[in-house]
């Protein structure tokens, strides 16, 4: 049984900065006494290696320390987007069937009131620790095979899947990214994503740890607080193309915006498409390129530009140490040979996912008895080889302010709002999310359509704000093919037929 430890430094812990969350620092020493009392109280409440345990992932110190420990422990972690709505939460809850639900001490109290299946605890680590903790977690460490996080991720249609990825995916990805981007421990992450998904989580928490270095964290996305934080000592900075181009306008009209990035050693940008224009925009306002990276949730990072390189905008970069991709055709035939082809993007190596917690038959459905996870995305290979990305092969995937949404799951809750016969969720083009969620809605009655801003609202209640439409249009009916199959390529070409009325919400 081979076992990583992940993160190295915690077991010679000293006193330099780990983690820094507002104004709250933990050194390692700190971290790793944290991370210590946290792994006790799971073993006092009878957690153990293995076992499943849901974090409400408030941007907070409490609930990075939580996933830290665990992580480090052989705990699974299964990470609850905080604003979480009843019907998606229910869903997680019921399929991951975690032990309990932690959650810092300021929200325990209404996370309890939401939910009635499953114990809720206070966060308790970053209290003073119990007398005879032991100095470091590391009693449980787990194998490598061992599911490590199980991170909930949108499909085109039903309600999200639990992605399961081993400590050792976890590991071979950080160490080959860190790799690409010669990251080390005199460096400094700064970055204000979410922490229930892979970039923010991750890369963003768990890579700068695993490469002995410190990660600054924003719990609230805004220019001027990023932009502190790069001045307080950030020398990375990983963003959202969303968030990118939320700096540029910032940094516009500030030059003190604009100079606190510009001393960045690497600015980093994922998990959805970053266009030339805005490379180029970047570039002239901070005197330095972006640099992409590309992943999914099921195999974390693929590919990126590695820092020995000038950034490189239009592609995405290449493999990363470990990582074999190939385009392939329709029937799953590799392109390879083709430059220049158009075809899905398909990659082996030890990222790739342990599957979806479940869902042995969607597992079977992207990932083939040779280990090929099959993305759905779309991309040329340069004659260098880089990867240029060109679009996904499904239209009822969303890509959002970086975040994935499957127009199905929305579809599902319009559905069952009344007054709506019909329902079909499309992304359009916007340019500041990058796709925008649209909802065409069929009344039951065309003369009294439901409230727009009613079934926004039941989709940012029942799923979570990020999956709300941002405009609802009504029609008479849905363009339909011969055999009754609904034609969202023609609502995102604008043909609506019997169009009533247009409805549009920031
Ligand atoms: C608005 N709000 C509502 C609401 N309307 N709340 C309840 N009901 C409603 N109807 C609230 C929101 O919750 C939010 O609260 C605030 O109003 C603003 O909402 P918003 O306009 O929707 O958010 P926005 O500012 O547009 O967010 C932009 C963003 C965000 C860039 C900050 O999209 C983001 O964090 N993206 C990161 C996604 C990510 O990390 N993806 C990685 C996936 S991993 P509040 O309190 O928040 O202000 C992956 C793999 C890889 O893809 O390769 O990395
Ligand atoms: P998720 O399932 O949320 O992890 O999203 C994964 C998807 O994000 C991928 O399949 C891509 O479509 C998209 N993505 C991630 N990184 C990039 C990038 N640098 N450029 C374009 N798309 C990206």
């Amino acid at each position: 049984m081979r076992v990583t430890v992940l993160f190295p430094r915690l077991r010679f812990a000293d006193g330099r900065l780990a983690l820094a969350v507002g104004e709250r620092e933990l050194s390692y020493r700190a971290l790793a006494r944290a991370c210590a009392a946290h792994a006790a109280s799971l073993t006092a409440a009878g957690v153990g290696p293995g076992d499943r345990v849901a974090v409400w992932a408030a941007p907070s110190l409490d609930a990075i320390v939580a996933m830290v420990a665990q992580a480090a422990s052989g705990v699974v972690t299964v990470p609850l987007n905080p604003k979480l709505g009843s019907r998606e939460l229910a869903h997680v809850l019921t399929d991951a069937a975690p032990r309990c639900i932690l959650a810092p001490a300021a929200q325990a109290g209404a996370v309890a009131a939401r939910v009635d299946a499953c114990e809720v605890r206070a966060i308790d680590a970053l209290d003073a620790p119990p007398a005879g903790t032991p100095p470091a977690p590391f009693a449980h460490a787990s194998p490598d095979d061992a599911p490590c996080f199980v991170l909930y991720t949108s499909g085109t249609t039903g309600a999200p899947k639990g992605a399961a990825l081993t400590g050792a995916n976890v590991a071979a990805n950080i160490d080959a990214l860190a790799e690409a981007f010669a990251w080390t421990d005199t460096d400094t992450v700064v970055h204000a994503l979410p922490l229930f998904h892979v970039h923010g989580l991750l890369l963003g928490v768990l890579g700068s740890l695993r490469v002995g270095g410190a990660t600054r964290y924003v719990p609230h996305f805004e220019p001027a607080a990023v932009a502190a934080a790069m001045r307080d000592g950030g020398t990375m900075l990983f963003a959202v193309p969303t968030m990118y181009r939320r700096l540029a306008d910032a940094a516009e009209a500030d030059a003190a915006i604009a100079s606190a990035l510009s001393g960045a050693r690497m600015l980093v940008s994922g998990s959805a498409g970053m266009t030339v224009r805005e490379h180029a925009r970047l570039r002239a306002l901070l005197g330095r390129g972006v640099y992409e990276r590309y992943g999914l949730t099921e195999t974390l990072i693929n590919t990126a530009v590695p820092a020995s390189r000038a950034p490189q905008p239009g592609t995405v970069g290449w493999p990363l140490r470990g990582v074999e991709l190939r385009v392939v055709d329709e029937a799953r035939r590799p392109l390879d040979a083709a430059r220049d082809t158009l075809g899905e993007v398909a990659v082996r190596g030890p990222s790739v996912f342990a599957g979806y917690l479940n869902r042995p038959d969607a597992t079977a459905a992207v990932r083939d008895a040779q280990g090929w996870f099959y993305t759905g995305d779309l991309a040329t290979l340069r004659d260098d080889g880089a990867v240029q990305l060109a679009g996904r092969r499904a239209t009822d995937l969303i890509k959002t302010g970086g975040f994935k949404v499957g127009a199905g799951e929305i579809e599902a809750v319009l559905l069952d709002q009344p007054g709506v016969s019909e329902a079909a969720v499309l992304g359009a083009p916007d340019p500041d999310l990058g796709e925008r969620i649209v909802a065409f809605v069929v009344p039951r009655d065309p003369a009294a359509p439901p409230d727009a801003a009613a079934l926004i609202e039941a989709v940012a209640r029942e799923l979570a704000p990020h999956k709300r439409p941002r405009d609802v249009v009504f029609l008479a009916a849905l363009p339909r093919n011969a055999m009754g199959k609904v034609q969202k390529q023609r609502l995102a070409a604008g043909e609506t037929p019997g169009s009533a009325s247009s409805v549009r919400r920031a």
